[in-house]
């Protein structure tokens, strides 16, 4: 029999280390069929990047140049309104993106309020691999980009440019509304052939933000997470929430605590919408992909979409939400 004092030390031990436990969730699942290559992203425009990085993971690629070259695709779409070139600016016009990408082995790298530089993620990864540091923002982000000869350009296209007169004309530069539509960023994660994960996440933000405003996108824990003994999971909506509660790190320690990603990233919403009481006004979607293939996705409203490439298929799904009314 377990005295008093041998109880509490054991469930000490078990908080202080929940990696005992993740190691029997890793043995009860040890039988279990571990399909590969697999990506998931967020949004439709995922499909275009999925696709990109499929092509690397089918030719044995590594994971990590399957997400970059998966979400460079939506970087370079102009007519995707919330990522890269195009994407639409904050209240004084400016285009500012933020991006970051993870890889296997904890590395990370993360730019922020970055102007005139369209492939932000690359400059992430350029930060991870070819700095010391995991995080430059601004102004020393560009000056980064200008030194390994990333090409500056005017991000702000013609119907971006629209789009802002006429938010604008309306606005009358008002404290902005964060909404359900004003936000679509990419996140991708892919699991390699190897079994190797990592994750980007790339984004222009909040539409009409605050000038300097930063969201959870670029955020090591909070927009993206990855882990290679469990698995990774990425944001998408506002970012403020998804800070709140450090929502993709949460994801990954739920997983590593034995829930499938789909019960790991509902749980992520529920806690935003317990403790977050404005919840139905706007929106978070979380997507997850595990060490075994398997994949989750869940958001607080209708709307969200993301797409999976698994099985040589690249398929677009709707994805289920919290408030049904
Ligand atoms: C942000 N999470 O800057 C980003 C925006 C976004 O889907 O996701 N959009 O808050």
């Amino acid at each position: 029999m377990i005295n008093r004092k041998q109880f509490i030390k054991w469930t000490a031990l078990g908080s202080l280390f929940p990696s005992i436990a993740a190691c029997e969730t890793a043995k009860q699942s040890s039988n279990k069929t571990v399909v590969k290559p697999v990506v998931i992203s967020t949004w439709n425009h995922g499909i275009a990047a999925n696709a990109a990085a499929a092509e690397i993971l089918e030719m044995d690629g590594r994971a990590l140049d399957a997400v970059e070259a998966g979400v460079r695709v939506t970087e370079a779409d102009e007519s995707v309104s919330s990522v890269g070139i195009g994407g639409w600016p904050d209240r004084d016009g400016n285009v500012t993106l933020d991006a970051c990408i993870m890889d296997e082995k904890l590395n990370c790298g993360s730019v922020a309020f970055v102007k005139n530089i369209k492939h932000v993620i690359s400059l992430a990864r350029v930060v991870m691999e070819k700095t010391p540091h995991v995080m430059i923002v601004g102004e020393g982000a560009q000056q980064l980009a200008k030194e390994h000869g990333f090409k500056e350009e005017n991000l702000l296209t013609e119907s971006s440019k629209k789009a802002y007169k006429e938010w604008l004309a309306k606005s009358k530069y008002q404290k902005m509304k964060i909404d359900k539509d004003n936000h679509d960023t990419i996140g991708l994660l892919a699991l390699d052939k190897h079994g190797n994960l990592s994750g980007a996440c790339t984004t222009s933000g909040m539409a009409w933000k605050h000038q300097g405003r930063v969201g959870d996108s670029p955020i090591i824990g909070a927009g993206l997470y990855s882990d290679n003994a469990v698995g990774a999971a990425t944001a998408t909506g506002k970012g403020e929430a998804v800070i709140r509660i450090v929502g993709s790190y949460m994801v990954v320690e739920l997983m590593r605590q034995g829930k499938s990603p789909q019960e790991a990233c509902e749980a992520a919403v529920r806690r935003i919408i317990s403790s977050q009481p404005d919840f139905k006004d706007f929106q978070v979607g979380f997507i997850a992909l595990n060490k075994f293939g398997e994949t989750g996705s869940y958001c607080i409203q209708k709307g969200f979409q993301y797409a999976v490439y698994k099985n040589q298929k690249n398929e677009l799904f709707d994805s289920d939400y919290e408030v049904k009314s």
